[in-house]
């Protein structure tokens, strides 16, 4: 449709949690958006999806913020006054100043999630206030996929690189293993790029507790597995490629290091155990005859690819899934992708930081065993807390063996009360702390537990650079319309509350001029788009030829380390030197199963990006939150489809409807992630909030662990 003349069409990407980075064109007329459409010029391009679409009922939300709020209730009750920004602003610079003055700058817990990771301003403007302050405690590690981090640092000394989409339709095969990128957004050409795949007579099977919407739509074979239980059937795989002389020799030979340790361990030369099919069946329900199947299908198929999700990697030893994974691929040559990013890499990087302090805080902090460059960029120092296990931090500091005792918590792009393991048991540390600031857009369930909430405007309302040091694609994130009432973008946030600290350096620039003088040093040195194209197309793709395998690689031995000399420096019987399956706590054999005897997943889900577009009635109407049991539990529970129903373990209840399907396996429930942590007086989430029954523990290596709880299902009481 063509634009009448007074409305225009602003291009920008949809810059919200999903990580996909979908091509928007933005109608405005009079300064109010009327309409979304994708932009997108081709098959492969970045083609929005449902959030993207509705993304106009979230900028235009009734219960948008767009007040600065100071709490009246207690904590957590969700009253709260309105106030002016120069109240607020000096209610929050006060509080800084005494929480620093009395117990210093550690004490200070400032979390900043990816809600708009790479774009640029946006994600740095508090930590370089609060570096100019003196330094802050921040959190390390990837909630979403610290397993696969880890094991792709220590194997490959690299970043994560996995496959670029124009990979897989020249694949023959493609292992879906617990990943679901039809639903959940792994990169908006992936879809189309898989649906090529299929076309050209690609097949596919998915590995997955759930019969996904990628398995119906993809697959062709679906084959459930227990959760927890994947590295088991890679060993079983890898031992009847051993055993049947299916491995590449020449590329083993030639590429991986500890080859002979990693046969040892499979063969049972380790712990008297083969790892045979037979063994895996037993530990993950998959019939011994199916993985010997699938082993003689994936050395019997070239290329063929196993393209793993993070979803098993975020379970008690999910580094170890991760690792077996990346095994399998070397021991076959299928290993070829562990070189990262686009060409323009480290310029881009360079240039898009803002120069600033260091992190105070983390001065002279002795380095530890994850302080590795591969590691995610937060890891540099003992100064920091891992990011899943905030609310430990908060509760046990010091006397818990945290580096600080920490008296102000600042939250901004998180929603951290509802989205890290054990809401019930984060909402007792938010009562601990001493001041807690919220910079946000809805009164989320981490908002109600604020002191004061500084409202923030959305992507569409401010000016910023997209631009991963990965490489990919390189964007405006262009203002479409003026922030809706008072809210301000984080930058002007920042800008005002720097004047009340009396920092008076820390930028005095308009987040266009910001940009503008980025995109002319990208131009120039990275040879990137000049503003003005960039500013009419919004977008502009990197090419990436996935390049092969670096070799040598950046590992202790030069080689693909499926014998980590990393690992086995570190001594820690959860990271053994090799790849092996170990028993995750709360399996199908842990004693707690006679309470609790379902093993709960927390899947992603497509009508939202984590707790976002959760309120918006356009999506709601799209999907229910439900539970999802397998009709013979359900009947042994007197279960019936849409019954409201209990679900609950020691550390939490909630009361949902139950959805019967056979699209989950038996003894396997489901509860997507996301939804808003709603407690009755009695403290029963009503509102279908994941965390209230995962755990508050990492993976030895660090990774969140929200695959990985037991739970039990009953009728709720009328
Ligand atoms: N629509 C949508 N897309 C998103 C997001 C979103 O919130 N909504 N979030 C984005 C973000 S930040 C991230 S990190 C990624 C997350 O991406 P993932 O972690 O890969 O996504 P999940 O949906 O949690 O899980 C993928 C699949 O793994 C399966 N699974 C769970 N546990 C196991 C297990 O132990 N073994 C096996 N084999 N399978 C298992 C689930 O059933 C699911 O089908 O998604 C991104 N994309
Ligand atoms: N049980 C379970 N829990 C999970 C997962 C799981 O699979 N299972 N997945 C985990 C994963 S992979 C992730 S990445 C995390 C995500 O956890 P969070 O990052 O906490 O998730 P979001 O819901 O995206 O929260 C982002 C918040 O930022 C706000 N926001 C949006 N734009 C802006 C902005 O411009 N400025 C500011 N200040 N705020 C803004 C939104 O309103 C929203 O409340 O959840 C994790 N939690
Ligand atoms: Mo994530």
């Amino acid at each position: 449709m063509k634009a009448n003349h007074e409305e225009k069409i602003v291009r920008t990407i949809c810059n919200s949690h999903c990580g996909g980075t979908c091509e928007m064109k933005v109608h405005v007329r009079s300064g109010r958006i009327v309409r979304i459409e994708s932009g997108g010029d081709g098959e492969t391009s970045h083609r929005m999806c449902l959030r993207g679409r509705a993304y106009r009922q979230r900028v235009y939300a009734p219960d948008r913020l767009l007040y600065p709020l100071k709490r009246t209730g207690r904590r957590g009750s969700g009253e709260f006054a309105r106030v002016s920004w120069d109240e607020a602003l000096e209610t929050v610079a006060q509080e800084l100043k005494r929480v620093k003055d009395s117990y210093g700058n550690a004490s200070i817990l400032h979390f900043c999630s990816m809600a708009d990771a790479h774009a640029v301003h946006h994600t740095q403007a508090f930590h370089r206030l609060l570096c100019q302050f003196g330094g802050y405690t921040a959190p390390w590690g990837f909630i979403s996929n610290e397993g696969l981090a880890f094991a792709s640092g220590i194997t490959y000394g690299a970043r994560p690189a996995g496959y670029t989409p124009e990979q897989y339709p020249k694949s023959r095969l493609i292992i879906m293993w617990g990943w679901n990128p039809l639903v959940t957004q792994q990169g908006t050409p992936i879809p189309p790029a898989l649906c090529r795949a299929k076309e050209n007579g690609t097949k596919f099977i998915c590995l997955d507790p759930q019969f996904t919407d990628s398995a119906a739509v993809l697959a062709d074979r679906w084959i459930p597995i227990r959760p927890g239980t994947d590295t088991a059937v890679l060993g079983a795989i890898a031992y009847v490629l051993i055993k049947e002389n299916r491995t590449n020799q020449h590329f083993i030979d030639t590429y991986t290091f500890g080859f002979d340790r990693f046969q040892k361990y499979i063969l049972g030369g380790e712990d008297g155990v083969e790892k045979t099919p037979a063994w895996a069946e037993n530990i993950s329900g998959v019939p011994a005859a199916t993985i010997a199947e699938l082993a003689r299908m994936y050395a019997g198929t070239s290329p063929a690819a196993i393209v793993t999700g993070y979803a098993a990697g975020r379970t008690a030893f999910g580094e170890q899934f991760h690792r077996m994974a990346f095994a399998l691929e070397a021991i076959t040559g299928n290993a070829a992708t562990a070189s990262g990013g686009a060409p323009i890499t480290k310029s881009v990087a360079a240039i898009t930081q803002l120069p600033g302090p260091p992190n105070q805080v983390e001065a002279g902090a002795p380095p530890r065993w994850n302080a590795l460059p591969y590691r995610s960029a937060s890891v540099n120092s003992s100064a920091r807390v891992n990011v899943s296990l905030f609310a430990d931090a908060i509760l046990k500091g010091k006397a818990g063996g945290y580096p600080a005792d920490y008296k102000l918590l600042w939250l901004s792009n998180t929603n951290y009360l509802n989205q890290l393991a054990e809401v019930n048991k984060a909402a007792g540390a938010f009562q601990k702390l001493e001041f807690i600031l919220v910079t946000e857009q809805f009164m989320t369930a981490s908002a109600r537990f604020a002191d004061i909430i500084l409202p923030v405007c959305t992507f569409l309302e401010r000016n910023d650079l997209y631009a991963p040091p990965g490489g990919g694609i390189y964007a405006l994130v262009n203002k479409a319309i003026e922030p809706l009432g008072e809210s301000k973008s984080q930058l002007q946030i920042c800008q005002a509350l720097a004047a009340k600290l009396g920092i008076s350096d820390y930028n005095d620039k308009s987040d266009e001029e910001l940009v503008r003088s980025m995109v002319a040093r990208l131009s120039q040195e990275a040879g990137l788009p000049y503003f003005d194209t960039l500013k009419e197309r919004g977008f502009y793709r990197i090419k990436s030829d996935g390049a092969p395998a670096k070799n040598p690689f950046p590992t202790p031995s030069g080689k693909i380390e499926i014998f980590s000399g990393v690992a086995a420096k570190m001594n820690h019987p959860g990271i053994p030197p090799v790849p092996e399956y170990l028993e995750t706590w709360e399996s199908r054999n842990d004693p707690l199963t006679k309470n609790y005897p379902l093993q709960l997943i927390t899947p992603h889900l497509r009508r939202r990006a984590h707790s976002q577009f959760d309120n918006l009635p356009w999506l709601r109407e799209l999907q229910a939150q439900a539970v999802d049991i397998n009709t013979a539990d359900a009947e042994k529970r007197g279960i019936g489809d849409g019954a409201i129903v209990r679900v609950f373990n020691d550390r939490g209840e909630m009361i949902i409807p139950a959805r019967v399907t056979e699209r989950v396996m038996p003894g396997v429930v489901a509860v997507p992630q996301g939804a808003w942590y709603d407690p009755d007086e009695t403290g029963a989430d009503h509102g279908g909030c994941a965390n209230v029954l995962t755990k508050n523990v990492t993976s030895p290596a660090g990774a969140f662990v929200s695959n990985t709880a037991l739970v039990q299902v009953e009728k709720a009481k009328k």
